[in-house]
C-alpha cells in the first residue's frame, strides 16, 4: 500500500513552481527592481494603493466588479522594446515560461501625435482563471530598421549589425524558459535561477553608452536610440492599476509630481468604465555613463523611463469599439472647434449623447463583452411569467432584461494604440525626424506570427470566446438554446 506521503501531486508541488506562480513571482521581482531603479515608481504604487483603499471603502463589494482587490493590488503591466525579430522571438520564450502569450498587434509607425518606428504586441495570460491569479502583461515593441521613413539604407545596416551583435538574454535563461514551457513548471531551484536571470535581463545596465551612436539614433527617434543605442534592454515602465484614475491624478499632483496634461482614453463620465484610461509622469533623468570617441567615460543622464498608471473597464465588442471611435472623433472635433475648453470639459457631454449610460445597456445593445450566469431562482426551477416568456424567445437581450441571465463585465486586458502613441510621445524630448516621402516596410499580424512561430491572438476573439462559453454553460443549465 502506498503511504500518503509518497510522491504525489502535493509532494511535487512542494518542489516545483508552476508557470502561474512563476509569473506572479516574476511580476513581484520586477516591481521591486523597478522601484529600486526609479523611486518615483514606489510613490506611484503607494498612492495607487491608497486610492484603491478609498474606492473600496466608498463602494464596497461593487469596487471588485472589475477584478478582486488581490488581483488589482498585484496587477502591473510592463513595457519593453527590442531590436529585431530574433530578440522578439527570445522574448516570447522568456514570457512563454510564465504562461504569457502574444495578444494584439499594434503599429505605431503612423501614430499621432508622433510616429514611432516600432510595431508591438502584448504578452499576457489569456484564460480568465490565469488572469484572476495574476494578470501580468508586457507591452512589447520591436524596432523596424527597414522603415525608410525613419532610417536610410546606411543607418539600417549599421543598426542591424549593432543589434545582431548583442545578446539580451543569456542562453541559460532561454534554456530554462524552454524547459518551463515544455513542462508547465520548473523545479524550485530552476525557478529561482530563472527568476534571477530574467529579472537581471530587464535591469538598467551600468555599461557606458556610446555617446556618438546614441546621439545619431536620437536624431531619428528617441525610441530608436533607447532600443538600438545600447547593448542591453530594460523595463521601460511598470504600470500599476487603480480603481479611480482621477483621484490618482489629483493625489499625485497634490504630492508635487507633475503628470502629463491629460488622462488618455475615455473621459471621466457618469456612464460605465470601458476599455482603458491611462496617464503618466516623466521620470526624473537617470544617471548613465557615456563613452566618447576618444575612449573617455563620463557621467551623464538620460530621461527615457517614466511612471504610468491605468484604470481598466469593460471590453468592447467590434460594434462597441466603432461607437467608441465615433464618440472619440466627435470629441476631437469639438475640442478643435473650442480651443478655450479642455477635453475634460467637452468629452463627457459627447459621451452622454453617444454612448450607453449603463452597463446593462452596453450589454443589451451588444456593445460590451459580458460573461453570463443563470439567476439562482431560475436555475432552481422558479421563473416569473415574464421570465418564462423571455425563455420562450431565447434572446440574450430578453433574458438579461428579465434577469434570467446576470451579465458580468469582461475586463479589457489589452492596450489602446492611440493611448500607447500618446504615452510614447509624451515622454520623448524630441519628436525626431520622419521622412513621409518614403514608404514604410510591410508589418502586420501575420508577419509577427511568422517571427514568433505561434499564433498572435486577436483580443476581441478571446473576449468573444469567453462570452460564448458562458452562454453555452447557461444553455446547459436552462436546457434550451440562446440566440445572440
Ligand atoms: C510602450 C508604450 C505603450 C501603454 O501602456 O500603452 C504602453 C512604450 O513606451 O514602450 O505601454
Ligand atoms: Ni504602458
Amino acid at each position: 500500500m502506498k503511504s500518503p506521503n509518497a510522491v504525489g501531486p502535493q509532494a511535487r508541488s512542494a518542489t516545483t513552481v508552476s508557470s502561474t506562480d512563476l509569473r506572479a513571482r516574476f511580476a513581484a521581482r520586477l516591481s521591486s527592481l523597478y522601484g529600486s531603479e526609479v523611486p518615483a515608481y514606489t510613490t506611484l504604487v503607494t498612492v495607487s494603493q491608497e486610492v484603491n483603499q478609498r474606492v473600496m471603502s466608498r463602494r464596497g463589494a461593487d469596487a471588485a466588479r472589475l477584478g478582486s482587490m488581490e488581483r488589482v493590488t498585484a496587477e502591473r503591466h510592463g513595457a519593453i522594446r527590442v531590436g529585431s525579430p530574433r530578440e522578439l522571438q527570445q522574448v516570447s520564450r522568456v514570457f512563454g515560461a510564465l504562461g504569457m502569450f502574444p495578444c494584439g498587434f499594434y503599429d505605431l509607425r503612423d501614430a499621432a501625435p508622433a510616429p514611432i518606428p516600432v510595431v508591438s504586441t502584448a504578452f499576457r495570460p489569456l484564460d480568465r482563471a490565469e488572469l484572476a491569479v495574476n494578470p501580468f502583461r508586457v507591452f512589447t515593441s520591436v524596432l523596424v530598421p527597414e522603415d525608410r521613413r525613419f532610417f536610410d539604407v546606411d543607418l539600417e545596416g549599421r543598426l542591424k549589425r549593432f543589434i545582431e551583435a548583442r545578446e539580451l538574454f543569456p542562453p541559460e535563461l532561454l534554456a530554462l524558459a524552454d524547459r518551463a514551457v515544455a513542462h508547465g513548471e520548473l523545479s524550485s531551484a530552476d525557478a529561482d535561477r530563472y527568476l534571477d536571470l530574467a529579472t537581471a535581463a530587464f535591469a538598467l545596465s551600468p555599461e557606458p553608452v556610446d555617446r556618438t551612436w546614441y546621439a545619431e539614433l536620437e536624431r531619428v527617434s528617441g525610441v530608436a536610440a533607447d532600443i538600438g543605442g545600447v547593448t542591453t534592454t530594460h523595463i521601460n515602465h511598470l504600470t500599476p492599476r487603480v480603481l479611480d484614475i482621477d483621484d490618482l491624478y489629483a493625489s499625485m499632483q497634490a504630492r508635487g509630481v507633475e503628470m502629463i496634461d491629460e488622462i488618455q482614453g475615455p473621459p471621466r463620465w457618469d456612464g460605465p468604465d470601458v476599455l482603458l484610461r491611462q496617464t503618466s509622469f516623466r521620470a526624473l533623468s537617470e544617471p548613465r555613463r557615456f563613452r566618447h570617441p576618444d575612449g573617455s567615460v563620463t557621467e551623464g543622464a538620460l530621461r527615457v523611463r517614466f511612471g504610468e498608471v491605468e484604470a481598466r473597464g469593460v471590453a468592447l465588442t467590434p460594434a462597441g469599439r466603432d461607437r467608441f471611435d465615433a464618440v472619440t472623433a466627435e470629441a476631437d472635433r469639438r475640442v478643435a472647434a473650442n480651443p478655450e475648453l479642455s477635453r475634460a470639459d467637452i468629452a463627457p457631454e459627447v459621451w452622454a449623447q453617444g454612448f450607453p449610460a449603463t452597463e446593462r445597456e452596453l450589454c443589451t445593445q451588444g456593445l460590451g463583452f459580458f460573461a453570463f450566469t443563470v439567476d439562482d431562482a431560475v436555475a432552481g426551477g422558479t421563473a416569473a411569467p415574464e421570465q418564462v416568456a423571455a425563455l420562450g424567445r431565447g434572446t440574450v437581450a430578453g433574458l438579461v432584461a428579465t434577469d434570467v441571465l446576470r451579465p458580468e463585465p469582461i475586463v479589457y486586458e489589452d492596450f489602446l494604440p492611440r493611448s500607447a502613441a500618446g504615452i510614447f510621445a509624451s515622454n520623448l524630448t524630441d519628436r525626431g525626424a520622419v521622412d513621409a516621402e518614403h514608404g514604410g516596410a510591410e508589418r502586420d499580424l501575420s508577419w509577427m506570427e511568422d517571427v514568433l512561430g505561434q499564433e498572435v491572438n486577436v483580443p476581441e476573439d478571446i473576449y468573444a470566446q469567453e462570452s460564448a462559453a458562458s452562454l453555452s454553460a447557461a444553455e446547459a443549465v436552462l436546457g434550451r438554446t440562446i440566440s445572440p
